[in-house]
């Protein structure tokens, strides 16, 4: 499928907490300078050439409309803007708030950190509407809708209220943590399906998706199939795209006039052999105190590098109204002056410490400067400043890179020298070997990693992002041509009309009841009872309900509706005003039973709220109540085993809705349709619904013509149509039924 025609002629409007740009106001006139930060910086090159917009806070709130009305002719007609005034309630509730002592420090794995404030949570869902608001105002149809990051988790859904076919992406940029930590968020559901309003959603590593679609499955109870889920009628792609950056601008200002100038003023002013140098937001997850005590552990053993080495440590004031940012920069102001004043001499300054924003090509220039860069954030999203250090070494000799593991950009960036950023020791190790390693190792390990990035740049990342999400809504719409229309309903309804022998095949839970934690509690209600019963008093109607269920059950469950029965997925069968149940075949035996037994018993010992069905040809673990991803995985386990105990026996091992059962081999539901087919050749009417693996063997022995529905929804399926709930299913019934009476 290729979506680049349709990606060419579409608008994408951005949304993220801040503009790219930041707006203050000196002596009544705007200063507008570019923000700082991944995401801004990452995102400024793709969308300075692209005509689409970007929608967010533009870091102040003119004071009266006339002013409100001049910045904003300014934001769009120069930028291509949209601001998103925020309150100072708004800024300490949602920003400093919610955003950024909630989710920023528990996403971070900073669980002792986070707050949880219900105040704060309230103004959070309110600015996120603001968003929803703005973007109503400012998209049109046909616009793709591309949200960033945790400060608007809940945007995706409020949009997708308000125009259900919108096509919206979502990227986080910091981690998406483990289950076990993202389940402390008292408003974990909430903000789960906050996200999944999105058609498409993308994490920097394998692991955050993993830990996304873990914490979907056991929270929202969500089973996703590569990557895919389904809410609501909407198939959700959630994939993984490690953010680029746009290497070029990064290598060409590296060689520029410019910038070789600012070097040779750095080289003048810092009289030094080697440069280390660090780049951050000042943040807590960034490890600077960490770092710190490293480099202060190297300058106690390797005394040989005194005097030689200087360490520029750039700091980009972030966050500075949160308590805990200011009391890390008064922890770093600290340790700074300790270790200048334990090592410095005349004339040598262990450290540099520079706490500002730095223009990109003085920082370009420190860049291409430093022999060595320390990248050893405690956990980070990604990290694109290890990736601009590696597209800025166009100078010979090039510079190492110590990077820590837990940064997103170490499973790209293999050829670092890899640390864990709480051993101190080790990370002084790696700046004594930073410094010493051969110029050649250190020329092959940034070229391997240069041609990684030059790959996947920030313009890659985004085609890649905004293609995928296009083939999304390109597999939803064909799947919609699946969906039972009215239109086919109506033709459904004449074909049955004009019937006059008609087979309908029904298979019992999950299509006709929903599915229940356990097998006894799926009983007909009263609403299937007479709906049933209704269907069978048309003299024309041939009603089977074809199930997995025992003799015993759907006896009892069943039996005064008048419907055939077929049961344990073809084994026996039941024909209306018959008092016995027959087999469908003369050779089935249960002896091999015993053999089994002991080996389902044993999973369902090791997987807690599983249990065992007995029938009386099968056997069927059921682990629908045991924690789900341990199901899954036991379920998989224990099929494996099954099949190599039943190979060559005759039995057969079924996968099916939360089940693993062992069954004779000849017997399945398709046989049983076929026995239902035979009896007359010329029904002119055939309906059959399930929803269940099981139920794929009925749709594959119907003929072209019938009228096939998968309920609930799949990525695979042999039915003609498809229906995304039991409730639509019985309302479907319910309409034939309807017409007999009329
Ligand atoms: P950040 O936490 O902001 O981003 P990072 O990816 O390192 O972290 O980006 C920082 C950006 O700010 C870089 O582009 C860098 O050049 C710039 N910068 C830092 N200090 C600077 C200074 N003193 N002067 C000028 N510029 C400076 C979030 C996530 C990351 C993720 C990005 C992108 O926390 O994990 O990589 O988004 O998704």
């Amino acid at each position: 499928m290729n979506s680049d025609f349709e990606l060419a002629n579409k608008r994408v409007v951005i949304a993220s907490n801040r503009l790219p740009i930041n707006v203050s106001s000196k002596q009544g006139l705007l200063n507008i300078t570019p923000s700082v930060g991944g995401l801004a910086t990452g995102l400024s090159s793709f969308h300075q050439g692209n005509e689409g917009l970007w929608v967010g806070w533009p870091g102040m709130n003119p004071g009266n409309a006339e002013k409100k009305q001049e910045l904003e002719k300014t934001l769009h007609d120069k930028y291509n803007c949209f601001p998103v005034y925020l309150t100072s309630t708004d800024l300490k509730k949602y920003y400093q708030g919610f955003s950024n002592r909630t989710l920023w420090p528990l996403f971070h794995y900073f669980s002792t950190y986070t707050i949880y404030d219900s105040s704060e949570w309230s103004v959070y869902k309110k600015v996120n509407q603001m968003f929803c608001d703005r973007l109503l105002e400012v998209t049109r149809p046909g616009d793709i809708i591309w949200i960033h990051d945790y400060h608007l988790l809940l945007l995706p859904q409020m949009l997708r209220r308000e125009i259900p076919d919108a096509t919206i992406g979502f990227f986080l940029h910091i981690p998406f943590p483990s289950m076990e930590i993202f389940r402390y968020l008292p408003w974990r559901e909430e903000i789960l399906e906050g996200i999944l309003g999105a058609d498409l959603i993308g994490f920097h590593t394998y692991d955050y998706t993993r830990h996304f679609l873990s914490c979907t499955l056991r929270i929202l109870g969500k089973e996703q199939v590569y990557g895919q889920l389904t809410v609501d009628n909407r198939t959700v792609k959630v994939d993984t795209f490690p953010m680029g950056i746009d290497a070029r601008r990064f290598s060409a200002a590296a060689s520029s006039p410019d910038v070789i100038n600012e070097r040779k003023l750095l080289g003048k002013r810092l009289k030094t052999e080697k440069i280390i140098l660090s780049v951050d937001r000042l943040d807590f997850t960034k490890g600077i105190p960490e770092r710190l005590k490293a480099f202060e552990r190297f300058l106690d053993k390797y005394t040989q590098w005194h005097g030689k080495i200087t360490y520029v440590m750039l700091c980009v004031p972030s966050r500075t109204k949160v308590r805990e940012y200011q009391l890390l920069k008064s922890e770093i102001d600290e340790l700074v002056g300790k270790i200048n004043g334990r090592f410095d001499t005349p004339g040598w300054l262990p450290i540099l410490y520079m706490y500002r924003s730095l223009p990109f090509k003085q920082l370009v220039s420190l860049y291409s400067s430093a022999d060595l860069a320390l990248v050893t954030p405690l956990r980070d999203g990604m990290n694109l400043v290890a990736k601009e250090f590696i597209a800025s070494q166009v100078n010979n000799p090039v510079g190492a890179l110590v990077l820590s593991e837990t940064a997103g950009a170490a499973s790209e960036l293999g050829e670092a020298i890899i640390v864990n950023p709480n051993d101190i020791n080790m990370m002084a190790e790696a700046i004594a070997e930073g410094l010493s390693v051969s110029g050649e190792d250190k020329k092959s390990w940034i070229e391997s990693m240069s041609k990684r990035i030059e790959k996947y740049d920030i313009f890659k990342w985004t085609e890649d992002f905004l293609n995928q999400l296009c083939q999304v809504k390109d597999r939803q719409e064909l799947n919609r041509q699946f969906f039972l229309s009215d239109k086919k309903q109506s033709e459904m309804h004449s074909d049955y009309e004009n019937a006059g022998k008609r087979l309908l095949l029904l298979d019992y839970d999950g299509t006709l009841v929903p599915l229940a934690g356990k097998p006894e509690q799926a009983k007909p209600d009263s609403e299937i009872y007479d709906l049933l019963s209704m269907l069978t008093k048309n003299p024309k109607n041939t009603v089977v309900v074809i199930s997995g269920r025992d003799c015993n059950t759907l006896s009892e469950w069943l039996g005064g509706t008048g419907v055939n029965m077929v049961a344990e997925h073809g084994t026996w069968i039941r024909e209306t005003g018959k008092p016995e149940w027959q087999l469908t075949s003369g050779d089935l035996t249960a002896e091999w039973k015993e053999n089994i037994y002991p080996l389902l018993e044993m999973f369902s010992v090791r997987t807690p709220g599983s249990f065992i069905e007995e029938k009386s040809y099968a056997l069927v673990w059921h682990y629908r109540k045991a924690e789900p991803e341990l199901g899954n995985l036991r379920s998989k386990e224990l099929a494996d085993a099954l099949h190599d105990m039943v190979s060559g026996t005759g039995l057969q091992v079924l996968r099916g809705r939360k089940v693993v059962e062992v069954k004779p081999a000849g017997v399945n539901k398709g046989k049983a349709t076929l026995q239902w087919l035979e009896k007359y050749d010329d029904w002119d009417f055939i309906l059959a619904a399930g929803d269940d693996w099981t139920d794929e063997d009925i749709f594959s022995v119907l003929p072209d013509w019938a009228w096939s529905i998968k309920v609930g929804f799949g990525p695979f399926t042999r039915a003609r149509f498809v229906l995304d709930s039991t409730n639509k299913a019985r309302r479907v019934l319910q309409s034939l039924g309807n017409i007999g009476t009329q």
